[in-house]
This record gives structure tokens, C-alpha cells and sequence, in this order.
């Protein structure tokens, strides 16, 4: 708690208020799957996670990959026009939880028990488990002028992350609602259909920095669209499971990591 109260801002976020500040925020949450805190970090540790994104950015890897909006092999059963096999292009940088400073208050966030008690309570569950693997549970996300992520629902329930600089142009973290409903295995195709085709009038958040986000990655359709500027796009990833002992496949750390560990 001590270390917590200089890196978030307790004073606009009190996350340990169970009762009050966090039923608010889960209300939020439960009306529109998304939650956004802007001014979630305290400046200081703000511009210290900067500075820690900018010395660690020469060890990124970066990926680039087609895929479907589902993130899954191709359906041979459906054609390839269908919106399920359309392919969509992403790349970004990625530096993996062991590249982390031990010192960083990225780790001192996601291993804080105050920090997992807000999450749990969010998202109304018992517990959430960091990841069994090294490269998961923390990662820097880098977006290159040009660079972007093409439309998809994430395999993960619920998506947590921190922005730590914004693009001076582009880069917009644009999303649609009810596209699919995972539960009840639903899926929206007329809909999706027309936001692959630009048809859509699809929603769009620009997000400050020093904000934090959490939504329903699995049932909302989203994309980040190329960044235009010179000044890249870095969020931070804070990835939670709700099972114990989960390692990212070794195919994903693959693709993502470059290596498995
Ligand atoms: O960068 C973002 O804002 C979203 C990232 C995302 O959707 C993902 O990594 O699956
Ligand atoms: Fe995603």
C-alpha cells in the first residue's frame, strides 16, 4: 500500500474503497463492458514508466501477422469472403514480464494485493493468478508510425491496460458493442460484416495517458488503426487469469516474445 499510494492516484482512484469508489466503477463496468480511469497513475510515476518504456524500447519484438477476427485457423466449412475468414493485418513491438525491471512499479501494480483485490472486485470474482510462464503477466506494447492492430475479439474474458503515451495522431482504440455474445454463442456476422467493410459507424476512445482500461476483450469487437505520427503508441498490458498455473501457449509466446522463455 505504502508503494501503491505514489504510483496511483489515490485521490481521484481510491481502489481500496470496496464499498463506494469500486461498486461505482463496477457499475460502469456492467452497463457498458468498458472501463476507462483517466489520471489513474500519479504524473511522477507516469513519467517514470515513460522513461522506463523509452530505455526498454530498443529490446521490443516486433511481429506482424494476418489474421481472422476470431484469432483461430481458417473455417474451411465457410468461404473466404465470410467475415469469420476475412484476413486483417496487425503489428506492434512487444517486451515480455522478464525484461522488467525488478524495481518497476509495473510489478509493484500487478503484484499488489490492494491492486488484485480492485481487479477481483471488478470483475466480481474470487481470485485472478498471474501468469505461470516468464513473458506474460506484463508487457510494454509498442505502435511504430504505420504500425496497428486489425480487428479482433481477444481469446481473454477481460482485457487490462495502462497508457503511457499516446500517438500525436492515429492510433485510435476504436470498438463496437454487442458483436458477439460468448456466453450465449452469439455472433453478430451481418454486423461484423459492416465494420469490415468501413460501414459501421464504430465507436472510438481516444485514450489519455496515464489512464487505465479494462474491458470484455472476448465479446467486443476492437482495433487500434495506424499510428501516424512519429511519436509511437505504448500501453502496458496487465494480464491476469482466473485459473491458477496458466501459461500463454507456446505458440502465442512465439509469436509475440520471439521465444518461449
Ligand atoms: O492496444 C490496445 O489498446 C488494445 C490491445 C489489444 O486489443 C490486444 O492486445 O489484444
Ligand atoms: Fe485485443
Amino acid at each position: 500500500m505504502q508503494n501503491l499510494q505514489g504510483i496511483i492516484n489515490f485521490k481521484l482512484h481510491p481502489i481500496d474503497d470496496l464499498n463506494f469508489y469500486v461498486k461505482h466503477c463496477r457499475s460502469i463496468l456492467q452497463k457498458n463492458s468498458i472501463l476507462f480511469l483517466n489520471n489513474f497513475l500519479t504524473e511522477e510515476s507516469l513519467v517514470n514508466l515513460q522513461r522506463e518504456a523509452q530505455i526498454l524500447h530498443n529490446k521490443a519484438y516486433y511481429c506482424s501477422q494476418n489474421h481472422n477476427i476470431l484469432l483461430r485457423e481458417k473455417n474451411i466449412e465457410l468461404d473466404d469472403k465470410h467475415p469469420c475468414n476475412i484476413e486483417v493485418f496487425s503489428d506492434k513491438g512487444c517486451v515480455p514480464y522478464d525484461l522488467i525491471p525488478e524495481s518497476s512499479s509495473l510489478r509493484i501494480i500487478y503484484n499488489s494485493s490492494f491492486f488484485k483485490k480492485f481487479i477481483q472486485s471488478l470483475l466480481s470474482v474470487k481470485k485472478v493468478y498471474p501468469y505461470a510462464d516468464t513473458l506474460s503477466s506484463v508487457n510494454y506494447n509498442y505502435y511504430e508510425k504505420n504500425q496497428q492492430l486489425g480487428w479482433h475479439f481477444d481469446n481473454a474474458t477481460f482485457a487490462i491496460s495502462l497508457m503511457i503515451q499516446s500517438p500525436a495522431s492515429g492510433g485510435s482504440f476504436q470498438y463496437v458493442v454487442n458483436a458477439r455474445n460468448i456466453e450465449k454463442n452469439i455472433l453478430d456476422i451481418k454486423l461484423i460484416d459492416s465494420v469490415l467493410k468501413n460501414k459501421y459507424p464504430v465507436k472510438e476512445l481516444e485514450i489519455e495517458e496515464g489512464a487505465f482500461v479494462l474491458f470484455y476483450g472476448s465479446n467486443y469487437l476492437h482495433r487500434v488503426t495506424p499510428v501516424n505520427s512519429d511519436k509511437r503508441r505504448i500501453l502496458v498490458t496487465l494480464n491476469y487469469n482466473l485459473q491458477k498455473s496458466i501459461k500463454l501457449s507456446e505458440n502465442a509466446r512465439l509469436t509475440f516474445f520471439g521465444r518461449t522463455h
